[in-house]
C-alpha cells in the first residue's frame, strides 16, 4: 500500500453508492475549508470558512465548465443543491476540519460533487482513512476504532451494545487500568534491583499478589471472548440432512420468508445458500445444503461436495431428521460426518405418522440436544431456538451490558499478556533475577499496549483499516 501523508486533505462519498435520498461527500482536513469555500454558493454569499463550526448551511455547489467546443470561456454550472455541514478542528470526528455535502441521492450528483472536490485539492480517502485520521490524531484509540468497524457490522442488538460499550471506551479503561498494574509493580521490581536479601522477600511477596490480582483480571477478561467473538462474527449454523426431510423449509421458516425453493421432490436444493439471522440477540449465518445423498446427477453431486465442505466449516450442525421415515444409511452417514461437531438433532414432520425411534437417537446424542418439531405445523418452533442459542453460547449468556471481549485481535494479546504475568510470578517465587522479571513484564505491558494502540506497527494499522468502507 502506498502511504498517504496525513497532511492531504482527503474526500470521499461516505454513503452506499446507489440510488438513495440523500448522498454525502465528506472532507477532512486542512484544505477542506478552502476548498468548500470555491466550489460552495450559500443564499446569503457567506463562505463555508466564515461559517460557525456545527453548522449547516442552504446552497448549489458551482463547477466551472468550458463554453462549447473550441471556446476558451468558461461558464459556472450549478452542479446540484445541496446542504453543507461544517465542523471545524478539533472538535470533529477526525480532530481536522470537517466538510460534509449532503447532496440529492443516486450516483451522478455526488458523483460530480466529489470530482469537483478532487479537482480542487482533495484526495480519494482509503478505505477507514477518517477514523485512521480520529485514532492518529488522538481522539479515539485502537480498541475504539476497531468498535466503529464493529457498529457498522452489527447485526443484532447485542453486537451492536458490545460494539457501543467498546466505542465508548469501556475496554480501553480496563486495558489501561490493567497495564498501569503491570507498570506499577515494574517500577517495584526496577526499585528492588539494589535491597538487600531479607527487604527483598518482604518486598516481593507484595508484588506477587499484585501479580495474581492481574492474572485473574486477565482470565476474566479472556472468559467473555467466547461469548464476545460469536457477537462480533457470528456463528456459521450449517442445516445438513438427507433431501426432503425439510431442510429448506426450515431455513425459510427461520428466515421468516421464502428464500429457498421448497418441494416435495427430492434434490430441489442445489447450491448452499446462505443468509444472517438474528436468533434471540445472536448473529447467526445460516447455510442450508443440498440434501446429502448418493446421486448420478452431476449438478446435484456438486451440491453435495459443497454441503460437505460447508459442514466443515461449521460452528454448529443442524441436522434434520424426517420423522415419518425410518434412519436408514444416509441419516447414519451424514450422523458420522457430524459426530465431532456442536450439534442440535431436529426431528421434522411429527405431524406425520411416526417411523423414527427418537429413543434410539437418544442413545446417540445428549437428550437435550434433540428436538422434535413441525416446521409445516410450526410446532415447537420455540424449543428449537432455545436448543441452538444454547448449544452455541454452552450455558447462559453473559449479560450484554457488561464488559466484553469480541474481537480476536484482543484475545490473542490478552492470552499473551497472561502468559507474561504468569511467568513473572513464577520468576517472583524462584526468585530469579530481577532482570529477568524486568523483560516479562515489559511484554505484558507491550502487549497490552498494542490493544489501545500503543506502538502499534503501520503493518497493523493497514489491516485494521483495510476493513473498513471507504468514506468511514
Ligand atoms: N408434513 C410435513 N411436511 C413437511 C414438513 N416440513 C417440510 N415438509 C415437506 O417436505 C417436503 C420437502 O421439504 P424441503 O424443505 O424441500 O426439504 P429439503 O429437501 O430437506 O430441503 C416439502 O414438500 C415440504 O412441504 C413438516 O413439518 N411436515
Ligand atoms: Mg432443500
Amino acid at each position: 500500500m502506498t502511504r498517504h501523508s496525513i497532511e492531504d486533505t482527503i474526500a470521499a462519498v461516505s454513503t452506499s453508492i446507489g440510488e438513495g435520498a440523500i448522498g454525502i461527500v465528506r472532507l477532512s482536513g486542512p484544505k477542506s475549508l478552502g476548498i468548500a469555500d470555491k466550489i460552495f454558493a450559500s443564499q446569503d454569499g457567506k463562505k463555508p470558512s466564515e461559517f460557525e463550526t456545527y453548522t449547516t448551511h442552504y446552497g448549489h455547489i458551482v463547477g466551472s465548465r468550458v463554453k462549447g467546443v473550441g471556446c476558451r470561456e468558461k461558464v459556472n454550472k450549478i452542479v446540484d443543491e445541496v446542504i453543507l455541514t461544517v465542523m471545524k478542528a478539533p472538535r470533529s470526528y477526525t480532530k481536522e476540519d470537517v466538510v460534509e455535502i449532503n447532496c440529492h441521492g443516486g450516483i451522478e450528483a455526488v458523483k460530480e460533487v466529489f470530482d469537483l472536490v478532487i479537482l480542487h485539492g482533495a484526495r480519494t480517502a482509503e478505505p477507514g482513512e477518517f477514523t485512521k485520521r480520529a485514532f492518529l490524531n488522538g481522539r479515539i484509540d485502537l480498541s475504539q476504532a476497531e468498535a466503529v468497524l464493529d457498529m457498522i457490522r452489527a447485526k443484532t442488538e447485542s453486537s451492536m451494545k458490545a460494539a457501543m460499550n467498546q466505542l465508548e471506551g469501556e475496554l480501553s479503561e480496563k486495558i489501561n487500568g490493567i497495564r498501569d498494574m503491570c507498570l506499577d509493580i515494574a517500577s517495584q521490581v526496577e526499585a528492588s534491583i539494589d535491597f538487600p536479601e531479607e527487604e527483598l522477600d518482604i518486598a516481593w511477596q507484595g508484588v506477587i499478589k499484585k501479580a495474581e490480582n492481574i492474572a485473574a483480571d486477565l482470565r476474566s477478561l479472556i472468559e467473555t471472548s467466547d461469548e464476545g467473538i460469536v457477537l462480533r462474527e457470528g456463528v456459521l449454523a450449517v442445516i445438513c440432512g438427507k433431501p426432503n426431510s425439510g431442510k429448506s423449509s426450515l431455513m425459510n421458516l427461520l428466515l421468516k420468508r421464502d428464500r429457498v425453493i421448497v418441494t416435495p421432490i427430492p434434490g430441489t436444493t442445489r447450491d448452499a445458500v446462505e443468509e444472517t439471522i438474528n436468533l434471540k440477540g445472536i448473529p447467526i449465518r445460516l447455510v442450508d445444503t443440498a440434501g446429502i445423498a448418493d446421486t448420478k446427477d452431476a449438478i446435484e453431486r456438486e451440491g453435495i461436495r459443497r454441503s460437505k465442505r460447508y459442514l466443515g466449516f461449521a460452528d454448529i450442525a443442524l441436522l434434520v431428521l424426517d420423522a415419518s421415515t425410518k434412519i436408514d444409511d444416509e441419516d447414519r452417514g451424514i450422523i458420522d460426518m457430524i459426530k465431532d461437531k456442536n450439534k442440535v438433532i431436529i426431528v421434522n414432520k411429527t405431524d406425520l405418522p411416526r417411523k423414527i425411534d427418537v429413543n434410539a437417537l437418544k442413545g446417540i446424542f445428549k437428550e437435550d440436544s434433540i428436538v422434535e418439531i413441525s416446521v409445516k405445523k410450526k410446532r415447537h418452533i420455540e424449543h428449537m431456538e432455545e436448543a441452538i442459542t444454547k448449544t452455541v453460547w454452552k450455558g447462559d449468556m453473559h449479560k450484554a451490558e457488561s464488559l466484553v471481549v469480541t474481537n480476536a485481535r484482543h484475545k490473542a494479546l490478552l492470552q499473551k499478556a497472561l502468559r507474561n504475568i504468569m511467568s513473572v510470578r513464577k520468576s517472583l517465587k524462584g526468585r530469579t533475577s530481577a532482570e529477568l522479571i524486568s523483560i516479562d513484564l515489559k511484554e505484558a505491558i507491550f502487549n497490552l499496549g498494542l490493544i489501545v494502540g500503543k506502538s502499534v506497527s503501520e503493518d497493523i494499522l493497514d489491516r485494521i483499516f483495510g476493513e473498513f468502507c471507504i468514506g468511514k
